[in-house]
């Protein structure tokens, strides 16, 4: 019965998310969102301070102690008597990951210092050998993620290996490696470990590498990465394979997932499946040093973030020498699982919606279409007078409630063209993030690049959200530390256009944002609404301004100018471009607009 019902409710989660590129193998990696990422291993014991000395390098990692503070093997496998053998029990972490709502778990089998935490029979470098206990990681992990329905990943490093001294140390730039003796290694360590691995632990879901660059850069070759992953696909069929095994997707695009860089989040939605593996505070071993420790909230963030753009969250723990973790970490653990027991539906199943994922000021949205089509409002920034503007979905919500509240009681709220305002509750419900779902009879329609209305009543257009730019004038990022803010350069004459909503009626004022580094009027601004010439005005000379007190720091003035109203008589959607010329080069440069109702 139990097996029925578990085999139902696997069918109906394999259903939910519908990203178009999702092989069948990984459907339950974009289904489930979120797991957790354990790097535990020797580095565990030093905690990130060899012989009284921190670890050399910034980034903290303290995994890469053993490179780092160039501690030879002989002293670096004494780690091991530090370990507490009575406490280390690997299923703590499964609960613990249970708790804090994450489906999957990956452990570093054997991290870059080549060190085993299984009984390999292949290298005596293995936990199992030298820990006198015989234990063996890996098998108490899988048997505890089995006993409790997680599903298991194991990280591999293959590239780099510290111990063998066939393989890959960075330091090896120097003096060279020898890619017969590379081939050595792989042969009688890489591949007899990986068959240990997915032969003699039942099943495996994730192989996860960590070579992060390409091969061409690395002594490893095409074939033996294709040797490696055709031995995954004989031996586990079902197992997913990360994009740090190092082939490009030109040379072979059946990889599963593609993992970012470490921390990095989404920018743009994605079809296939992809993980950003990130650190619950910097180091990814645990560093007994560690302070920079992340938010729940900016972690919610990132778990949301990329859950609105197909992506999934891998958070790490470091547990210490005898498997605990610190409150820094339990803590955040637990909230975050509070989170998602009241919050969950909004992540697991869900996905990315068609609009654009940045549009709203308030936080971002996810989709699903599970018995009714839903979609899931994140309010990281509760608005002021707790009216909440949705813009771009043109179908009419059924009914709109929060996740917070058990009875599903609706909200009240308006619904215009493609604009949808909401009555949010006096206080935000949620301590974290709020989420509020709006039910729809069918697929909700989109109505893609607008500009939404933000929380104070105004439209913000500027260089990231027009529709479109005529001349394709550069555009300058942000400098000086964003003292300079994006612009272009007006070396002629640009046109450029955003697409608004308009849900009020009534009088709007029209702000704009440039320099003009000439001391006369050389240019001139004029906007248009639905191709009617409703302003004209001409660029005023700015000067400049001081970016940060005497550092001989003095920048272009940006500065905001009223440049005239319009009436707008009737709600809808409004096409508004600026015609903007200059009759110097590059003396004159343009950022923004600003249009809001004039309440007065
Ligand atoms: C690697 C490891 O070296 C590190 O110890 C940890 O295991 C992490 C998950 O992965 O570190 C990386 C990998 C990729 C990048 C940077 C550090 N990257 O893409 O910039």
């Amino acid at each position: 019965m139990r097996y029925i019902l578990s085999l139902i409710i696997s069918f109906f989660s394999l259903t939910l998310v519908s990203q178009s590129n999702t092989s069948d193998r990984a459907k339950w990696f974009v289904d489930q969102r979120f797991g957790m990422f354990i790097h535990w291993g020797l580095y565990s014991s030093a905690e990130g301070v060899w012989k009284g000395e921190n670890l050399r390098n910034n980034n903290q990692y303290a995994e890469w102690i053993q490179y780092r503070n160039r501690i030879s093997d002989d002293q670096y496998i004494k780690l091991i008597d530090k370990f507490n053998w009575e406490k280390i029990d690997p299923e703590k972490w499964v609960l613990l990951a249970k708790e804090a709502g994450m489906k999957y778990i990956t452990l570093t089998a054997k991290h870059h210092d080549g060190f085993a935490l299984w009984n390999s029979k292949a290298s005596e470098f293995n936990i199992y050998e030298n820990s006198k206990k015989r234990r063996d990681i890996v098998k108490e992990l899988a048997d505890a993620c089995k006993k409790h329905g997680i599903k298991l990943g194991l990280y591999y490093s293959h590239w780099i290996d510290w111990n063998d001294k066939r393989s890959w140390d960075h330091t090896n730039e120097i003096y060279g490696l020898d890619p017969d003796l590379y081939d050595d290694y792989w042969q009688e360590k890489v591949i007899p470990q990986m068959t240990e691995l997915l032969t003699n632990y039942g099943e495996i879901s994730i192989i996860w590498f960590d070579m992060w660059i390409h091969h061409s850069k690395t002594i490893v070759t095409k074939e033996q990465l294709f040797q490696l992953k055709k031995l995954i696909r004989k031996l586990q069929p079902k197992c997913l394979i990360n994009s740090r095994l190092g082939l490009s997707i030109e040379e072979d695009s059946d990889v599963d997932f593609r993992t970012l860089g470490d921390n990095q989040l989404g920018k743009e939605k994605l079809e296939y499946p992809w993980q950003t593996p990130a650190t619950i505070a910097n180091s990814w071993g645990f560093n007994a040093n560690e302070y920079r420790w992340k938010s729940t909230t900016s972690i919610l963030k990132a778990l949301i973030g990329n859950v609105s753009l197909n992506g999934n969250l891998m958070l790490n723990i470091g547990p210490r020498y005898d498997g605990s973790l610190r409150y820094e970490s339990l803590l955040r653990l637990n909230e975050i699982g509070d989170w998602l027991k009241v919050n969950g539906s909004s992540i697991y199943g869900a996905g990315a919606y068609d609009l654009n994922s940045d549009i709203h000021d308030w936080g971002k949205i996810t989709y699903k279409n599970e018995d009714k089509h839903k979609i899931y409002l994140h309010v990281i920034n509760w608005p002021i007078d707790n009216n909440l503007f949705v813009t771009g979905i043109k179908s009419k919500p059924v009914k709109i409630y929060s996740l917070s509240d058990k009875s599903r009681e609706p909200l009240s709220f308006i619904h215009k063209d493609v604009f949808t305002k909401i009555d949010l509750p006096n206080n935000p419900v949620d301590k974290y993030v709020s989420v509020f779902v709006i039910e729809y009879d069918e697929k909700p329609l989109v109505v893609k690049g607008l500009v939404a209305k933000n929380f104070e009543r105004g439209y913000s257009l500027n260089l990231q959200n027009y529709h479109m730019l005529k001349n394709n004038t550069r555009i300058n990022k942000k400098t000086k530390y964003g003292t300079i803010p994006e612009n272009i350069n007006l070396s002629s004459e640009e046109v450029i256009n955003w697409k608004i909503f308009i849900d009020e009626p009534g009088k709007y004022l029209f702000d704009t944002s440039y320099s003009n580094q000439s001391d006369k009027d050389i240019g001139d601004i004029v906007v248009f609404v639905e191709d009617k010439q409703v302003i004209k005005g001409n660029f005023k000379p700015t000067g400049k301004t001081v970016g940060e007190p005497l550092q001989d720091w003095h920048i272009k003035n940006f500065k905001s100018h009223r440049i005239g109203e319009v009436e707008f008589k009737n709600p809808g959607i409004y096409d508004i471009s600026i015609h903007l010329r200059s009759r110097k080069k590059n003396i004159i440069s343009w950022s923004w607009m600003w249009i809001k109702l004039d309440e007065n």
